[in-house]
């Protein structure tokens, strides 16, 4: 069984994780942490912190000479504006410490942060609430991902709208992008004409000091059948998922399949995907409404899930507040922030989703080495366990 925690703040020296559980025997580099680091960092809208941040990971222990070694795995990532920061998010007490800031933003943690902490200064909060923390989060999703595709299982991501403008090309049920191709859109938009009007919404949001929200998709391709399971709620595979998603920063809502678009509207007969024979497997689907988990358990056609991103909340035309220290209105704080940070969240869904099926996987056909689990793996189920196209 694996576990992991985090910690570190935004402005701090550095974040750090520790995986714990993780089987011996994989492959595992830097190189395969970093290339997810650097997808996170990408996308238009984010603020000026991503000028500043070349996030790479050290890692610290649980691997030797290319290989895990099956002891807890630490990273490290230097937060390089730290130097800027210093006396700001010091350990040690100083004489004189930065004035205490007061005024929380509508939608942050600040004010919830403050009344459940007893801070009286909202700098305790902003620091590990921010979504810095999603750089660790990702690193330890990579590492989960590594053991996934030596499985042949994939995560894609694609984001399908931002504020009110939609990507119209609908999910097909089944695979027909790739994150390469993703990757190539500042928006990590596969439509073009939105991606053009995403760009001036993001520059005119900019202009006006506000921010945008948006939404994305997750796929998870070849994952078999049999993972969750119909038998206890905590155990439904939509539900582990869909609160893995819902983790993240910002995310407030997550839909499986197509069931947000047409299954409140629709009739079951339109809605359900029929099964068919098939003479490469037992059976084949043409289409996958059900975003791949049936009753709470995949049923072998890609996972489909929809996570929405609300606008962010630090906003440079700061809305109505009040100060906590005098209790009279004031504006909001403000702080620098990005505009937009759904491409950025698209890649952190995929990470957090990798860690989520990974304990799964793990639960079912686990070990403590890669070997033992290639043995588990090797005598479970038939070919006919994934069922990724319609044949
Ligand atoms: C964040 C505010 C911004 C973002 C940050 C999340 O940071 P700063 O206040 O330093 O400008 O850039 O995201 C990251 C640092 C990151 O690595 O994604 C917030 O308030 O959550």
């Amino acid at each position: 069984m694996i576990r992991f925690l985090t910690a570190g703040e935004s402005h701090g020296k550095s974040l750090m994780g520790i995986l714990e559980g993780f089987p011996a025997g994989l492959d595992l580099s830097a190189d395969d942490i970093n290339i997810q680091l650097s997808r996170r960092q990408k996308g238009y809208g984010r603020g000026g912190r991503m000028k500043i941040e070349k996030d790479q990971v050290d890692i610290i222990s649980g691997v030797r000479y290319g290989k895990t070694t099956g002891a807890p795995i630490g990273l490290i990532i230097p937060n390089l504006d730290w130097e800027n920061w210093g006396n700001k998010v010091g350990v040690e007490p100083i004489e004189n410490p930065s004035e205490p800031l007061t005024s929380p933003r509508p939608g942050h943690a600040d004010l919830a942060g403050v009344l459940k902490f007893g801070h009286d200064d909202i700098r305790n909060v902003i620091e590990r609430a921010s979504a810095r923390d999603t750089a660790m989060q990702v690193a330890i999703g990579a590492v989960c991902r590594k053991l996934l595709q030596h499985f042949g299982i994939e995560i894609i991501s694609r984001v399908v709208r931002i504020g009110n403008i939609r990507s119209t090309i609908k999910h097909s049920g089944f695979l027909i992008y790739s994150n390469e191709m993703v990757d190539k859109s500042p928006i990590r938009c596969l439509d073009i004409s939105a991606e053009k009007k995403i760009i001036k919404l993001i520059d005119k949001c900019k202009s006006v000091g506000d921010t945008l929200g948006g939404e994305f998709e997750i796929m998870v391709d070849n994952l078999p059948a049999g993972f969750g399971s119909y038998v206890h709620a905590d155990l439904r595979l939509d539900g582990i998922l869909c609160g893995a998603l819902t983790g993240i920063p910002a995310i407030k809502s997550v839909e499986v399949g197509s069931a947000g678009d047409t299954a409140i509207a629709g009739k079951g007969s339109s809605f359900h995907d029929s099964i068919f024979p098939s003479y490469k497997k037992l059976f084949r689907r043409e289409t996958n409404h059900a975003g791949g988990i049936e009753g709470g358990v995949s049923n072998g056609s890609p996972v489909i899930l929809y996570a929405a991103m609300k606008p962010l909340a630090s906003l440079t035309q700061p809305m109505e507040s009040i100060d906590l220290a005098t209790g009279k209105a004031i504006k909001a704080l403000k702080e620098r922030s990005d505009v937009c940070a759904v491409p950025a969240a698209s890649i952190v869904g995929e990470n957090i989703i990798a860690i989520a099926i990974t304990k799964l996987f793990l639960q079912k056909l686990g070990g403590d080495s890669l070997k033992e689990i290639e043995a588990h793996y090797n005598s479970w189920g038939d070919k006919w366990h994934t069922c990724s196209s319609p044949e």
